[in-house]
């Protein structure tokens, strides 16, 4: 029987470093944290230069799978599409020490970190960049493909771009509605024609998506509440999911943004790609779910909470007309507020296997907070172990009920560079002391989720979710 993957996650920008070494060129991320003097991750975890040690631990920790990403601006090292053998030279040792340790590879091809010699082109608005990624993941199935068995094309498309064009707090740093659709086309587009390109190799393998998942719910079953739940689930999910698995966007989606926005670029050529290419399998990340309720009055706001430490309803979400997302006072939240709700990923996954009836992965779930990893003591994160346990469980659930769920993946594998949070956002199973030469430190967590692991989630208890 297959067996089930059990592992971590990370993604090359947060977790590599070695930003400059070995021929890597300048990514929209470097440059747009070097210019605005944010914290960046130019060391991160320092996994370019410790893999083997990372992926030791993963060996030790009972994982048999390990999901990381491959960074573009080491592979392709200018516009005109050149290879960096350095680049290529380092992900075969990568992928060589998973296999030799018995940890299937699952790569990820795209988790954000452009080449900035696009973004100057103009980025994911810019359909030459569909061009040249396609050039990119052809380099990468014929360099690759007979070792990898799973790839993902790209990670959360909606999140990077309505994080860079709408809300403005990740690169490009814009606040526009008219290019996030375009750009959120041109991904979706980039997206079919990978697959494509990916099928005529015939390698023996699979290729999906991974999407920032946020089941939606309504706040009471009147009809008004359904309408802005349809709504949410459109912009959280469908223009993903729908378009990836079924190779259809909503129509009702399509129709209400061409009231409002030029969208004649879409073209039914484009079309034809995406319905004859959809996805073998779907990669759901999970953090919370997203609770709704009718619009009732204000402009479209969109805040995330980027500096921890705040009280409930520090993040917003309200789409002017559509819906409003609402806090429940009975759940928990981090210090990030977002909401910890295991319930919802269980129900989550039910609506995805009902809707679309393919394989599905967790490629991320997990919890961050500040901790202290100075000491030498064992870092005690028992609230991370119920959170997992719980999550852990919900997928069980799922999978009883029938749901094809074959793997599962913690972010993260150590501490990382979490975005505009910087490093103080700790994921990790394993800690990074920053402080102290970046050393590793597994937490208590990683220590269970061995025994998760080699129990094949015997251990979970099930009984909360
Ligand atoms: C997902 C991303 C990851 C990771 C994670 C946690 O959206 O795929 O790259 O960062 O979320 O988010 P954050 O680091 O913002 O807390």
């Amino acid at each position: 029987m297959e067996k089930f993957l059990w592992g971590t996650a990370t993604a090359s920008y947060q977790c590599e470093g070695a930003w400059d070494e070995d021929g890597r060129v300048e990514s929209m991320w470097d440059n747009y944290l070097h210019n605005n003097n944010l914290e960046d991750g130019d060391v991160a975890s320092d996994h370019y230069h410790r893999f083997k040690e990372d992926i030791k631990y993963m060996k030790d920790g009972g994982h048999n799978t390990y999901r990381f990403s491959l960074a573009w601006p080491r592979i392709i090292k200018n516009i005109n599409g050149d290879v960096n053998p350095k680049g290529i030279e380092f992900y075969h040792k990568v992928i060589d020490e998973c296999i030799a340790n018995g940890i299937t590879p699952f790569v990820t091809i795209y988790h954000w970190d452009l080449p900035q010699f696009l973004e100057e082109k103009g980025g994911w608005i810019n359909k030459e960049t569909v061009e040249a990624y396609i050039h990119y993941v052809n380099v990468v199935f014929r360099e690759f493909g007979k070792k990898v068995k799973h790839f993902v094309t790209f990670n959360e498309p909606r999140y990077f771009i309505f994080s860079g064009y709408k809300i403005g707090n990740y690169p490009p740093a814009l606040q526009n509605t008219e290019l996030t659709i375009k750009g959120s086309y041109y991904v979706m587009l980039a997206n079919a024609r990978a697959i494509s390109e990916y099928k005529k190799l015939n390698l023996d393998g699979k290729i999906g998506i991974v999407h920032s998942f946020a089941p939606v719910f309504g706040v009471d079953d009147t009809l008004e509440t359904k309408i802005a739940m349809r709504n949410a689930d459109n912009f959280m999910n469908n223009w993903i999911l729908d378009t990836a698995a079924k190779g259809e966007i909503p129509i009702d989606l399509l129709t209400r943004l061409s009231t409002k926005y030029n969208l004649s670029y879409i073209t039914p050529e484009d079309m034809k790609i995406i319905k004859e290419n959809t996805v073998d399998f779907i990669g759901l990340n999970y953090y919370a779910r997203a609770l709704v309720k009718p619009y009732t009055e204000g402009e479209t706001t969109l805040i995330v909470n980027n500096a921890g430490s705040s009280a409930k309803g520090s993040s917003k979400v309200i789409i002017k007309e559509w819906f409003e997302q609402v806090f429940d006072p009975a759940s928990k939240y981090t210090e990030w507020d977002t909401e910890v709700y295991p319930r919802g990923l269980y129900e989550g996954i039910m609506m995805v296997h009902n809707k679309y009836n393919l394989p599905i992965y967790i490629t991320e779930n997990g919890v961050a907070s500040y901790e202290d990893v100075s000491g030498n003591e064992l870092i005690n994160d028992d609230y991370r172990i119920e959170f997992l346990n719980d999550h852990i469980a919900a997928i069980l659930n799922a999978k009883d009920e029938g749901a094809d769920v074959k793997g599962y993946y913690i972010w993260s594998t150590m501490d990382l560079y979490s975005w505009k949070n910087g490093c103080k956002k700790r994921y990790g199973l394993i800690a990074v002391d920053w402080e102290n030469g970046l050393v590793r430190k597994p937490k208590k967590s990683y220590f269970w989720f061995k025994k998760v692991c080699e129990s094949n989630g015997k251990i979970i208890d099930r009984r909360n979710v």
